[in-house]
């Protein structure tokens, strides 16, 4: 089934002011949403990044597709590796580790994989699951994504979730966003605040949820003695701690001493970290993200390793729409080997927002149901896609850069890598 032709639309949606290490999330997220229109009438979708870079890449990519069968994916990824050439792209925030010109041919490929496993499913009327090998459970699991946040953008409304700078106003979002939910793991990220408080917002978050696994993300703000001392006085507290600090050596040096497994999704993001990062035993969990790690398949091939080699997996997020969490759900429900619950940016997302039809992905008890549909089992809504396109022709921002949005507000900002 060939690709007559592909349409790459750049999107935007609000995001509130969500503080990490490297400054603060800006007004608007950014992100490209792929049709592949094939033979049979049949239109496979992917979502992905919205950088500017980025979509040049995708539409290089996107004629190269052009003309080539849905089911052949390995000609599909070559075409896309001769497209995007050898150039690294690279995000501003950083906090999906360093970039490589394997990494961005892989981060290109997905959104196209992901949009012909799509085409294939309905062509086929079996759910990408069954592509992947069948599910092994009908709900995947997501943890609570906590953030230190602002009651509102500079100059904006207040959101409904108002201000969270200290542990009260981190276990205020706990409890709303749980109630809502239903999630049963709680991650924080952290790298905000001087580590002894965010110590204090996770005992704050023990205190209240005394059953729920938590975790706590820097992305690598933390020096290796810091992460150590951390480690230490969170142990028997943490399910995990993730990205206390930067790279495959400062990783391993905390991990032969920290009582608690380390999760990275900015050590190993590419396949040559793979080897130094396990020789080494720098992680004891990979958060996996299929949108860079060459998509639905790519992940799997990724997990059977970290099953051989006795690494756990759970999934990292940024800010997505729905058909990015349709494909998580799909890779997830039929990954045998994830051990813990994903992460999602699903919660900061308003509800009125989005490109798909409502109603075939829901929250429930913390886990979304594996769509019944074929393909993702999402729907592309026309008039929202066009709504969701115009934000972003009006909106003005054209990449996700925390950093320069938070030195625009406080010129003297630097950001904490490694701030401590
Ligand atoms: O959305 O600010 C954020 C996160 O910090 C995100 O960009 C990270 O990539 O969620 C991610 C993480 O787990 O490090
Ligand atoms: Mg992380």
């Amino acid at each position: 089934m060939k690709i007559r032709q592909v349409t790459v639309t750049p999107v935007a949606f609000h995001d509130p002011a969500l503080l990490n290490a490297v400054g603060v999330h800006e007004p608007y997220a950014l992100r490209s949403i792929i049709q592949l229109h094939c033979e049979d009438g049949v239109v496979g979708l992917g979502e992905s990044y919205g950088d500017d870079a980025f979509l040049a890449l995708l539409e290089a990519a996107a004629e190269a597709v052009t003309g080539l069968d849905v089911f052949h994916l390995g000609l599909i990824e070559q075409a896309v590796s001769r497209a995007v050439g050898s150039g690294a792209f690279a995000d501003s925030h950083g906090l999906t580790g360093g970039s490589s010109s394997s990494k961005t041919v892989l981060s290109v490929f997905s959104a196209f994989e992901v949009a012909c496993l799509d085409a294939q499913g309905k062509s086929v009327g079996r759910p990408v699951a069954d592509l992947l090998g069948g599910a092994v459970r009908d709900r995947v699991p997501f943890s609570a994504y906590l953030f230190y946040k602002w009651a509102a953008h500079p100059g904006g409304e207040e959101d409904e979730w108002g201000a969270a700078l200290d542990p009260d106003g981190i276990v205020r979002q706990a409890r709303r966003m749980i109630d809502r939910y239903g999630f049963g793991a709680v991650k924080l990220k952290g790298g905000v605040f001087p580590p002894e408080e965010e110590i204090e917002a996770i005992r704050a978050l023990r205190a209240a949820f005394p059953d729920l696994p938590l975790r706590l993300d820097p992305n690598a703000a933390w020096t290796v003695p810091t992460s150590l001392k951390v480690a230490a006085e969170l142990e028997g507290v943490l399910e995990y701690l993730e990205d206390p600090t930067a790279g495959i050596e400062g990783m391993a040096e905390v991990a032969r001493q920290a009582p608690m497994p380390l999760a990275t999704n900015m050590c190993v993001v590419a396949p040559e970290h793979l080897a130094p990062g396990l020789k080494q035993q720098a992680i004891g969990v990979l958060l996996s993200d299929h949108h860079y790690w060459g998509g639905l398949r790519h992940s799997q091939q990724v997990s059977a390793l970290c099953a051989t080699f006795g690494v756990g997996l759970s999934m990292h997020s940024n800010s997505h729409l729905g058909i990015s969490l349709a494909a998580m759900v799909q890779l997830a429900a039929a990954t045998q080997h994830l051990s813990y619950a994903c992460d999602t940016h699903w919660p900061w997302k308003r509800e009125d927002e989005d490109v798909i039809v409502p109603g075939a992905l829901a929250f429930s008890g913390g886990a979304v149901a594996l769509p019944t549909g074929p393909g993702l089992g999402v729907e592309l809504d026309q008039d929202a896609l066009a709504r969701q396109h115009r934000l972003y022709l009006d909106c003005g921002q054209r990449r996700r850069d925390d950093t320069a949005y938070m030195q625009r507000l406080h010129p003297g900002y630097q950001p904490h890598t490694p701030g401590w």
